[in-house]
């Protein structure tokens, strides 16, 4: 077993650290033959519940362990949430994603709630993807019956560094849950988070595990960290540009089928990395002035980019 993980762990390396040209090459040549090179997908986030997480994820600015400063909210209307599905519909979306600060779903009034807001976000059928905590097999059923699309879950980073990053819960954990998500029938989202401090070599580990799950995700979020001022991570340096457009082609090549997501940080990004972001494979972007509670860059921006570029919205 470790022979096969380090011998895919090996190649994965080699991928990664072949001189630009070739990786480039390589990864344009294998996005083609899935994909349409000019569609990006376009994503829109709602922050159902807000704040006061028991989680302590070093990264997030609504851990209750952390310090930064954020308004709370309770679960939202189900009214509420339609209306910014179908505004997000209308600016070119066709997945929205809602995400609440829980540590784990509980059943409950809650929970029915959310279930009702699936329902009526694939009656508006655009794809649908929640973002909820720890899940258990029932839950996911019932999730999967209400019309859910996908689940997002991120294992963040490699195991090895995951203990430096959050303390309240395990690796394992997560991947119990991923494994609930697939056999209930929901597509996997599950990506991670660079410039945490990890090394290269973590990143590497997180794409080893990512092609070690049975499926392999549809979907894989690779998000910048966002630095927030009041979490142990606010000063961490960014992450180097070229860095970031190796490992995103590092995931074409290994996921040849996935939807593989430019997520967090686009706003700390120049346009050029952006561009070279989605020349590399990337094929999705979250769009609107928010993701979850941080700022996104300015829609008509982003919809001006893509015109430069000859890109255009994916349709479902
Ligand atoms: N509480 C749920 C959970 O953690 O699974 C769902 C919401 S959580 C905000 C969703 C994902 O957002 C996290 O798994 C993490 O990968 C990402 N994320 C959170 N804060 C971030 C930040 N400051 N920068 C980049 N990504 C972040
Ligand atoms: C993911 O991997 N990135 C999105 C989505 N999944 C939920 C969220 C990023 C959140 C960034 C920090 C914030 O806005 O709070
Ligand atoms: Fe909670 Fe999710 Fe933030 Fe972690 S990432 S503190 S689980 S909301």
């Amino acid at each position: 077993m470790s022979t096969t993980l380090s011998k895919t762990l090996d190649r994965i390396a080699q991928i990664y650290h072949q001189p630009l040209p070739d990786l480039l090459f390589e990864a344009q040549r294998v996005h083609r033959e899935h994909h349409d090179p000019h569609a990006v997908q376009l994503c829109t986030l709602c922050s159902i519940k807000t704040g006061l997480c028991p989680e302590d994820c070093a990264y997030c600015a609504q851990s209750v362990h952390n310090q930064a400063t954020l308004e709370p909210e309770p679960l939202i209307n189900a009214d509420e949430v339609i209306s910014q599905a179908k505004a997000a519909k209308a600016n070119g979306a066709t997945r929205f994603c809602m995400g609440a600060a829980w540590r784990e779903v509980k059943d409950g009034p809650q929970f029915e709630r959310v279930l009702d807001m699936v329902h009526q976000v694939a009656a508006l059928e655009m794809e649908v993807c929640c973002t909820l905590g720890m899940l258990q097999p029932h839950q996911a059923q019932r999730l999967k019956a209400a019309g859910l699309t996908a689940y997002n879950h991120n294992l963040d980073t490699s195991p090895s560094y995951y203990g430096q990053v959050i303390t309240t819960r395990t690796y394992q954990d997560r991947l119990e849950t991923i494994r609930a998500v697939s056999e209930a029938g929901i597509s996997v989202c599950c990506g991670g988070i660079l410039g945490m401090g990890e090394s290269i070599q973590d990143r590497l580990e997180l794409l080893e595990t990512l092609y070690g799950l049975e499926p392999t995700p549809e979907s894989i979020p690779v998000n910048c960290l966002v630095p927030v001022v009041g979490t142990p991570l606010q000063d961490a340096p960014s992450v180097d540009p070229i860095d970031l457009v190796r490992l995103i082609a590092t995931t074409r090549i290994l996921f040849p089928k996935a939807m593989v997501r430019l997520s967090a940080g686009r706003l700390q990004m120049s346009e050029e990395l952006q561009a070279l972001c989605l020349l590399a494979g990337a094929n999705s972007i979250f769009t609107g002035p928010v993701l979850l509670t941080t700022p996104n860059p300015d829609p008509n921006h982003d919809e001006k980019l893509l015109e430069r570029l000859g890109m255009v919205p994916k349709v479902l």
